[in-house]
């Protein structure tokens, strides 16, 4: 691994190697994290990192685009064929600029937008006080019912009729339910809005095909590339063909410069991978290791936020067992546990503390985990939870975690020997 890097800089070395040893010795369980390929691995550090271009293939800024122009229309080819798009730009860098790009397409300053608020499933990106865009266009937000912790979409469709906004946001990065795509688009067309979908956290199930996509429905997808999409970190666009234009423009030079060739490329790659039956069965077990998880920690008397998950994320309330998300967190990385804290739907503590904690089987799922496995991590987390500043019963733990995860492997054995 690194094997140049080794001997010009062995500290940035040491301090990859702790990286990989910390993934390879942890039950990693944030929602928001895959493992990535060894073929995305070798691509995002790939030649391509020398070269800038900007543009479309065609109309380039820069010359020397041959090999970028192939790049690039075989991945956009492979993402429309994955989702069943009429069009896709791969130069996003990430989820968040795939969003950006959304909006400098179709957006004007003070234009509003209806999103999903950031503490009941929404994102950051979808006009949280705290980001700049906020400044930039009038967001409003819908949210979640309070008995059933799903969409209330009686009250996004009031609230749309009264904001008129012009474009409404679906998705998010904390939601563990389907959306009613279909009930959406319905609602924007009626208010004359566009409807775009953020699926950066879906985006791997729906290439699967074993939940429902929102392509047909949305004006715009957006996505990220690295969460259940298992990619690089990058992002991409999808929408109608009526929009491919304005799209790309408002991608570049709208609102990002020169594209990460480096990351397009291993993008182009997991748009092949993402369409095979390994991915997919992949994709099948996340849901079944999602469910049952969510069964089993419900089993140990932990609440489990709208009662089951139809993704990879289980969100859970902690109030039941009288400790904050802060806690928990802290506590489940002593014992080689990862997940984040997060606000769950009407939460009376501070993103800073919270009562819950979001829970993703992604990177587990993709390292083998099945049920055996989902029994013990639920049983550890109950055993956590039930004494988490105990020193010693925090070490049983962890001589848990770490028999059941060196079980399984995070790369084939060897990888990185060069
Ligand atoms: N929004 C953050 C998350 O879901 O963890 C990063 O994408």
């Amino acid at each position: 691994m690194l094997k140049y890097t080794k001997i010009s800089d062995p500290e940035v070395y040491g301090i990859v190697e702790g990286e990989l040893k910390r993934q390879e010795h942890n039950i990693e369980m944030i929602a928001s994290e895959s493992t990535a390929s060894l073929e995305i691995m070798e691509l995002s550090g790939s030649i391509f990192t020398n070269k800038t271009l900007e543009g479309y293939p065609g109309a380039r800024f820069q010359a020397g685009s041959y090999e970028a122009d192939r790049l690039e229309i075989l991945g956009i080819e492979r993402a429309k064929a994955l989702f069943g798009a009429e069009h896709a730009n791969l130069q996003v860098y990430s989820g968040s600029t795939a969003n950006y790009g959304v909006y400098a397409s179709v957006l004007k300053p003070g234009d509003r937008v209806l999103s999903m608020r950031l503490d009941q499933g929404g994102h950051l990106t979808h006009g949280s006080p705290a980001n700049f865009f906020s400044k930039v266009y009038e967001y409003d937000f819908y949210g979640v019912n309070k008995e059933t912790e799903q969409i209330d979409y009686d009250e996004l469709e009031k609230k749309a009729k009264e904001f008129l906004p012009k474009l409404i946001i679906a998705g998010g990065s904390s939601y563990p339910r389907l959306i009613d795509y279909e009930r959406i688009c319905k609602i924007a067309k009626s208010v004359g809005a566009y409807f775009m979908v953020d699926m950066a956290h879906i985006s791997g199930l729906v290439a699967a095909g074993v939940i429902p996509s929102p392509v047909p429905y949305a004006d715009f997808v957006s996505s990220s590339t690295t969460k259940t999409l298992c990619g690089p970190r990058s992002g991409f666009i999808l929408c109608k063909k009526e929009y491919a234009k304005a799209l790309d423009k408002g991608v570049f030079p709208g609102s990002i410069g020169s594209m990460h060739l480096t990351t397009m490329a291993a993008k182009v790659w997991l748009f092949k991978h993402a369409a095979t039956e390994e991915f997919k069965n992949v994709m099948k077990q996340v849901l079944a290791n999602g469910k049952l998880l969510a069964k089993e920690l419900e089993s140990h008397g932990f609440r489990i936020v709208s009662g089951t998950t139809d993704n990879h994320i289980v969100m859970v309330d902690l109030r039941s067992k009288g400790i904050s998300g802060k806690l928990f967190q802290n506590s489940l990385d002593k014992v080689g546990i990862t997940v984040n804290k997060n606000q769950i739907p009407f939460d009376p503590a501070s993103p800073f503390v919270t009562s819950g904690v979001r829970i993703g089987v992604t990177s587990i799922t993709q390292r083998g985990l099945k049920e055996n496995e989902i029994k013990e991590i639920a049983d550890i987390m109950d055993k956590v939870a039930s004494d988490p500043e105990n020193e010693s019963n925090l070490f049983e733990c962890k001589k848990r975690t770490e028999k059941l995860i060196s079980e399984f492997s995070l790369y084939p054995t060897g990888s990185f020997n060069d």
